[in-house]
C-alpha cells in the first residue's frame, strides 16, 4: 500500500501506516498516512479526507488501528464514530499499549478481517515491525558493485559503478531512512556529506540522521563534510544500534565500507541487502565485505529475494533475511 510508503523516514519512533477508506458503494473516497509523532495517525487522516462518505463505508490500513491514547486519540474510537461498516488491516499492533484495536471495532459490531499484503507491493512497515520484534532499528545494508561484485576497481575509484537513475534512487532511500551509518574509514576517505538530495544538488525535505561507527576520531583527521553538516559518532556497531533505537530510530542503512559491513553481518544484524548492479566488469578491485564470512559454500545462509527494480542500466536487487 503506497500510502504508507509515502510517509517512511517522517514517523520514526511511530510506524509509517497508510489508510484508505472505501464509501458504502466501494468507492474510494479518502486516502491518509502516519503524520510526524504527535500529529495525527493515517486513519484520522483518511476519515478527514472521506468526510461523510465514511458512513457505511469500509477501512483498510496497514496496522491494526490503535486503541490507546497517547499522543493522539485512539483510531478505533475514531473508527467506530465515523459508522464505517467494516475495517480490515495487514499487521497486528506488536506493542502492548496500542493493541486491542480489532477486539473493540467487533464489539462495536464493525466487520474486522485481516488480509495480506498483496505480492509486489512495498510493505512499508515491515522495517518498524522488525525493530519492534527485535528490540534495535532494522538495518540494511546497502552497497553497488560491478557485475562481477568488485565496490571499487584497483586504483580505488568508486564513483560511479552505477549511472545516474540509480544514483538518485540512493537519494530518494536515504530520505525515507531514520539514519545512515558509515565506518570511520570510509569517512576519512571519501569525506561524504550523507544528505538525500535531488539530482541538481539540492536537499530533500528529509534528511536522516548522519552516523560514523568505529573507534578512530574523525572529527580532527578529516571528513569535513560532516564535521559541517554534523554527525553523531559511536565506537561500535552494538553502541550505535542501542543509541539510535533508544532515541527513536527504527529504519537505518549501512552505507560501508567493507570494515562496518563485515562487522554489522558478522554481528547478525543485517536484515536486509539492496545490492546495486552496474554495468561494467572490472576483473579485480575491492570487495563488499573485508573477509570471509563463511568457508565453504554450504555453510552459506541463503536469504530471500523481495525484488529486482530496473534502474537504466542497472538494478538493484533487494534480499531480505531468511527467518
Ligand atoms: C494507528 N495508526 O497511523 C499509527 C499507529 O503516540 P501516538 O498516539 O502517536 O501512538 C503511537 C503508537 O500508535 C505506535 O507505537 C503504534 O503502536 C501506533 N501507531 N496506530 O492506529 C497509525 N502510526
Ligand atoms: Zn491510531
Amino acid at each position: 500500500m503506497s500510502a504508507g510508503a509515502q510517509a517512511r523516514g517522517t514517523t520514526s519512533p511511530n510506524p509509517p501506516v497508510g489508510a484508505v477508506i472505501l464509501d458504502a458503494a466501494g468507492e474510494i473516497a479518502g486516502v491518509g498516512h502516519t503524520q510526524p509523532p504527535g500529529g495525527p495517525h493515517a486513519e484520522i487522516m483518511a476519515l478527514k479526507a472521506a468526510g461523510e462518505k465514511a458512513r457505511g463505508g469500509t477501512a483498510v490500513v496497514t496496522l491494526e488501528p490503535c486503541n490507546h491514547t497517547g499522543r493522539t486519540g485512539p483510531c478505533a474510537q475514531a473508527l467506530i464514530d465515523s459508522s464505517l461498516a467494516s475495517v480490515y488491516f495487514l499487521h497486528p499492533d506488536p506493542t502492548p499499549q496500542a493493541a486491542g484495536g480489532a477486539a473493540a471495532l467487533a464489539a462495536a459490531g464493525i466487520t474486522v478481517g485481516t488480509l495480506e499484503a498483496p505480492v509486489g507491493v512495498e510493505d512499508a512497515l515491515i522495517p518498524w515491525l522488525t525493530a519492534m520484534d527485535l528490540g534495535r532499528p532494522h538495518v540494511t545494508l546497502k552497497f553497488a558493485q560491478s557485475l562481477d561484485g568488485f565496490t571499487a576497481a584497483v586504483d580505488g575509484t568508486s564513483q560511479w559503478i552505477t549511472g545516474a537513475q540509480a544514483r538518485e534512487h540512493v537519494h530518494i532511500d536515504r530520505a525515507r531512512r531514520d539514519a545512515i551509518l558509515i565506518g570511520t574509514g570510509t569517512a576519512l576517505a571519501d569525506n561524504p556529506s550523507l544528505t538525500a538530495r535531488y539530482p541538481d544538488g539540492e536537499l530533500r525535505d528529509h534528511q536522516p540522521r548522519r552516523v560514523v561507527v568505529g573507534s578512530r576520531d574523525v572529527a580532527k583527521h578529516g571528513a569535513q563534510n560532516l564535521a559541517r553538516l554534523g554527525f553523531e559518532h559511536y565506537a561500535t556497531p552494538e553502541q550505535a544500534l542501542a543509541e539510535l533505537y533508544a532515541s527513536g530510530a527504527r529504519d537505518v542503512l549501512v552505507e560501508g565500507g567493507a570494515g562496518l559491513a563485515t562487522s554489522m553481518l558478522e554481528l547478525g544484524y543485517i536484515d536486509w541487502i539492496q545490492a546495486y548492479l552496474g554495468n561494467v566488469i572490472l576483473g579485480e578491485g575491492t570487495g563488499v565485505l573485508t573477509h570471509a564470512v563463511t568457508t565453504t559454500l554450504a555453510d552459506a545462509p541463503r536469504w530471500r529475494r523481495h525484488s529486482v527494480i530496473e534502474l537504466g542500466d542497472d538494478l538493484l536487487v533487494e534480499y531480505q533475511r531468511k527467518g
